[in-house]
This record gives C-alpha cells, sequence and structure tokens, in this order.
C-alpha cells in the first residue's frame, strides 16, 4: 500500500483500469455487440465471454490486492442497466452496487467510469452520439443510477474519452457507427460535452465532495519535420485540437471550436475537479501537399506499432500543470506487449516520471495501469495485450506477467 498518513482521501490511489465491454463478457445489447456482428473486428474476434469479469469479478479483485493496489477504475454497461428506452434493470444495477460493496470490504478505492465508449442499441438506432438529445438520455441514466452508487464512490468519470469517439467513430471510421464526417465528429464531442456538464452536476448535487472529471487521452502531437515550418504549424493546430480544445471547454464554460462555436453550456464551467489523463503516446504530423498530412510514427513501437514514448507523460503533466493547475490522476497507462518485453521498463520509467512531475509542482493524485488483464482491445479484438496479468481466454486462468511483480513492489513503496 502507499505511504500511510493523510485521511483517506489523500492516499495515493495505486490501481488498475478495465472497461465493462472490454472484459465483462455478455454485453449482447450495444453498439459494439452490433459492431462486432457487421464484421467491425480485425481479428473476428467477439467480446461474447471476454475475461468473463462479470462474474468472476471477486477473484479479480484479489488479482488487484496482490498487486499491493489500492483502487480500481472500472466502467458500468448502460446497455444492461437500462436495455429498452426508460426501462432500468434494477438486477444489474444491483449487480454494480455488489461489486462497489466488495471494493469496499477490500478496501479497495473505486473509480467510476459511467461511459466507456458503448451505447445501448436503442440509442444508436436513434443516431447515437449524434442525437441533439444525447445529454438528456445521459442524464436520465446518470440520474438513475447516482443515487445507487453514491454510497461507495467519490472519483467519478463521466466519460472516457470523447474525443476518441469523435476520432475514431466519425473521422477514421474504425469504430461504430464507421461513418467518416468531420462535422459529424465535432458535433458528437459537442454532444458529449454537454452530456458531461449534465453528469458532472448531477454527481455533485449527489456529494459535493465527490471528484468529477472526464478520463481524457492525452496524446502528443510533434512535428515530423522541426525544420519545416508547415509541420510545425500542423502539429500545433492538431495538438491543440486533440488535447486542449475539450479541457478549455469544460474550464470556460464554452464549448470551443472546432467542437463548438463558444456557446455557453450550463453546469460546464470549471467542471473538472482533478483532470484524468489516459497517456500511451506521441505521433509525428507531417503536412502533405496530396490529401493535407498524416500522423506518422518514430522510433522504437509496442505490438499495436505505437511509439514507445514514456517521456511524453512528464511533458503533457506539466502542460496541463501550466495550463489549468488542477489536480492529475493518469487514468490510464499502459502499453501493448503481449511477450512483457517493454512493459516492465515503461512502468518503472513512467513512475519515476511521475515522482518528477510531483517535483515540479504537479499533483498526481493517482496512476491506473491499463490494465489489470488481457481483454477485448475494441476492433483489435484480443490480438493487442494490454495485461499486467496474461489470460488464456480458453481456460480464463490469469497469469501474472514479470511485470506485475514489478508494479507490485512500486505500489508497496509509494509515490
Ligand atoms: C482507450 C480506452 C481503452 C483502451 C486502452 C488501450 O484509451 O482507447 O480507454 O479502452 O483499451 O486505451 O488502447
Amino acid at each position: 500500500m502507499s505511504k500511510k498518513g493523510g485521511n483517506e482521501m489523500d492516499k495515493f490511489l495505486w490501481g488498475v483500469a478495465t472497461a465493462a465491454h472490454q472484459v465483462e463478457g455478455g454485453n449482447f445489447n450495444n453498439d459494439w455487440w452490433l459492431w462486432e456482428q457487421q464484421g467491425g473486428i480485425k481479428t473476428g474476434d467477439s467480446s461474447a465471454v471476454a475475461c468473463d469479469h462479470y462474474h468472476r469479478y471477486k477473484e479479480d479483485f484479489e488479482l488487484i490486492k496482490f498487486l499491493n493496489n489500492n483502487a480500481y477504475r472500472f466502467s458500468v454497461e448502460w446497455s444492461r442497466i437500462e436495455k429498452e428506452e426508460g426501462v432500468f434493470d434494477e438486477d444489474a444495477i444491483d449487480h454494480y452496487v455488489d461489486m462497489l460493496e466488495t471494493l469496499r470490504e477490500m478496501r479497495i478505492e473505486p473509480v467510476l467510469t459511467l461511459h466507456h465508449f458503448t451505447i445501448p442499441i436503442w440509442l444508436y438506432n436513434k443516431g447515437g452520439f449524434l442525437n441533439e438529445k444525447f445529454p438528456e438520455y445521459f442524464e436520465r441514466f446518470v440520474s438513475k443510477v447516482v443515487p445507487y452508487f453514491k454510497p461507495y464512490v467519490r472519483y467519478w468519470i463521466t466519460i472516457n474519452e470523447p474525443v476518441v469517439i469523435g476520432t475514431m467513430g466519425y473521422i477514421m471510421g474504425w469504430w461504430p457507427p464507421g461513418h467518416k464526417n468531420m462535422k459529424e465528429a465535432f458535433k458528437a464531442v459537442n454532444h458529449l460535452i454537454k452530456a458531461h456538464a449534465r453528469a458532472y452536476r448531477l454527481i455533485k448535487e449527489a456529494n459535493p465532495d465527490n471528484k468529477v472529471s472526464i478520463a481524457h487521452n492525452m496524446t502528443l502531437i510533434d512535428p515530423f519535420r522541426d525544420w519545416n515550418p508547415l509541420d510545425v504549424a500542423l502539429a500545433n493546430r492538431l495538438n491543440y485540437i486533440y488535447n486542449y480544445a475539450i479541457l478549455d471547454s469544460l474550464s470556460t464554460g464554452r464549448i470551443v471550436k472546432p467542437f463548438g462555436n463558444y456557446e455557453h453550456v450550463e453546469g460546464l464551467l470549471d467542471s473538472m475537479d482533478f483532470i484524468g489523463i489516459n497517456y500511451y503516446t506521441r505521433v509525428f504530423a507531417r503536412f502533405k501537399l496530396k490529401g493535407w498530412f498524416d500522423l506518422a510514427v518514430k522510433g522504437e513501437t509496442n505490438d499495436f506499432g505505437q511509439e514507445i514514448y514514456p517521456e511524453g507523460i512528464l511533458r503533457v503533466l506539466l502542460s496541463v500543470k501550466d495550463r489549468y493547475g488542477k489536480d492529475v490522476m493518469i487514468t490510464e497507462h499502459g502499453t501493448a506487449d503481449k511477450a512483457d518485453k517493454w512493459r516492465p521498463r515503461v512502468i518503472q520509467d513512467t513512475i519515476n516520471l511521475l515522482r518528477e512531475a510531483r517535483k515540479k509542482g504537479v499533483n498526481v493524485i493517482g496512476y491506473m495501469h491499463w490494465s489489470l488483464m488481457d481483454n477485448f482491445e475494441w476492433a483489435e479484438g484480443y490480438s493487442m495485450r494490454f495485461g499486467l496479468f496474461e489470460v488464456d481466454f480458453d481456460t480464463q486462468e490469469r497469469k501474472p506477467r514479470r511485470s506485475a511483480y514489478i508494479y507490485r513492489e512500486i505500489a508497496s513503496e509509494g509515490l
């Protein structure tokens, strides 16, 4: 466990992160299940069973204790709780209450994500994130579940990676609904920002001491050629849009371009009690005459083809401190590495950089490693392995990788 002293809210949160659709199994009422049936997974894998975490969560919590962790970030599945519009399944809610009660009994702090990419099919069929009423639908869902969860939860993530939803589903077209329309991407993020504002207000009304944020994917975008002014200008612009526009919106209370037109949104002003950051890697922006630009990768890469660049997390943390001056939780960090070749060094280097960030005045309040165990990696199925524990998906056996022992040791020392 981390260092003693201070009250419960002050302890550094050493944890791991997962998401319902990626680990639970049995999620057949959401857009990702539909996407899988439509051939959207490159490997042809299915999330049908995944890690069977829905039934095995108590054993999996023992793995969290093995890691000397005192926190667990996980998400609830909207499509289980509200299978049909406006019809709420009390048994599904009870399942998550039982998870929360068990975590409390085991002295593991929950970090609860209310939305992690998936939406119920009934909402998908109404246009999903593009429906003007998306913020209302999400508010209705959150207002239903918060009373059940509030006795157990202090740290809340309203929405995981709104900008990634817009990018992957509406620009790249690799995720549902598979569109390639920049305007739609910005509209989806606009609705997600409005949905966050409504959820933030509900959660704070439930308990003003709650700590609420989004989990925001921050990927550094550097110029491919730092001598080329076009690459430099392009990288600066893309870096702002991808990494800071949403944070500026949640700070100023107005949705900044390109996600909005500086329109004021009720409840959005200063709607982050800490900044949740998902950090993985860096890319390079290269200006091209034909096609305007592309994003390139340099240096040593992991199984996913992402640059292994732990140094980037310090750059991200210092930039966020200077710009917002808020506490920061690393809500996700990890690397796709089936052989566990790079992960031990990446974890050690990253924790050292968090210590350096703290010395430079960044108040890092927690670190959630992605992930506890190998799981369903969206369009890549089970081909990308992020787990501290390797999963044999035929037997559901969890086996600690060397990294699990390294993280266990680190978490016993404290930050
Ligand atoms: C994300 C999601 C996770 C991923 C993880 C590894 O950031 O895309 O939050 O669901 O599985 O980041 O890619």
